[in-house]
């Protein structure tokens, strides 16, 4: 008998938080949407970490903890937009990295950058073993294209997150 008040609880609270969501959704006319202070691109939200340059790791660690991650480019469009996001500032790093030290990159969402869009600046990547992650340049001739750079090397950091 108890555990089957305990389902109807549970089914009531579960009805109620789809409600708060619908309710949520539907003042915003049903469109998902980015958090406040986040700039919006498709359905992808971005945010410059304001002041700090970090390295990979803790670059990561930042956006987790917004819930987010390191940039991730899967098309021409999404690459320069996050160029004209980064207008005037300094490089950011990239949501990608060589897991096997290689020069073969992946995206954090477990993609192969070969297999999509890719803007490699002219010979690279190029440092198997000591460059294993990227940034844009967002300055300069080779702007707009994407060098690999040790993980260590501190860089602007970028949050992206898909819209909810
Ligand atoms: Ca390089």
């Amino acid at each position: 008998m108890k555990s089957l008040l305990l389902i109807v609880v549970l089914s009531l609270l579960a009805v109620g938080y789809a409600r708060d969501q619908e309710a949520e959704l539907a003042i915003r006319g049903g469109k998902k949407a980015c958090p406040k202070g986040w700039v919006e691109n498709g359905n992808q939200c971005y945010y410059i970490l304001p002041e700090t340059k970090e390295a990979f790791v803790r670059g990561l660690y930042l956006c987790n903890q917004l819930g987010a991650t390191l940039p991730i480019i899967k098309s021409a469009e999404q690459n320069a937009f996050l160029l004209s996001l980064m207008e005037g500032k300094d490089d950011p790093r990239l949501g990608m990295i060589a897991p096997n030290n290689n020069n073969v990159f992946e995206w954090l969402d477990g993609t192969a950058v070969a297999d999509t869009f890719s803007a490699w600046n002219t010979g690279e990547p190029n440092g198997p073993g000591s460059e294993n992650c990227g940034h844009l340049y967002v300055s300069g001739s080779a702007k707009g294209k994407w060098n690999d750079d040790p993980c260590s090397h501190p860089r602007v950091i970028v949050c992206q997150m898909e819209k909810k």
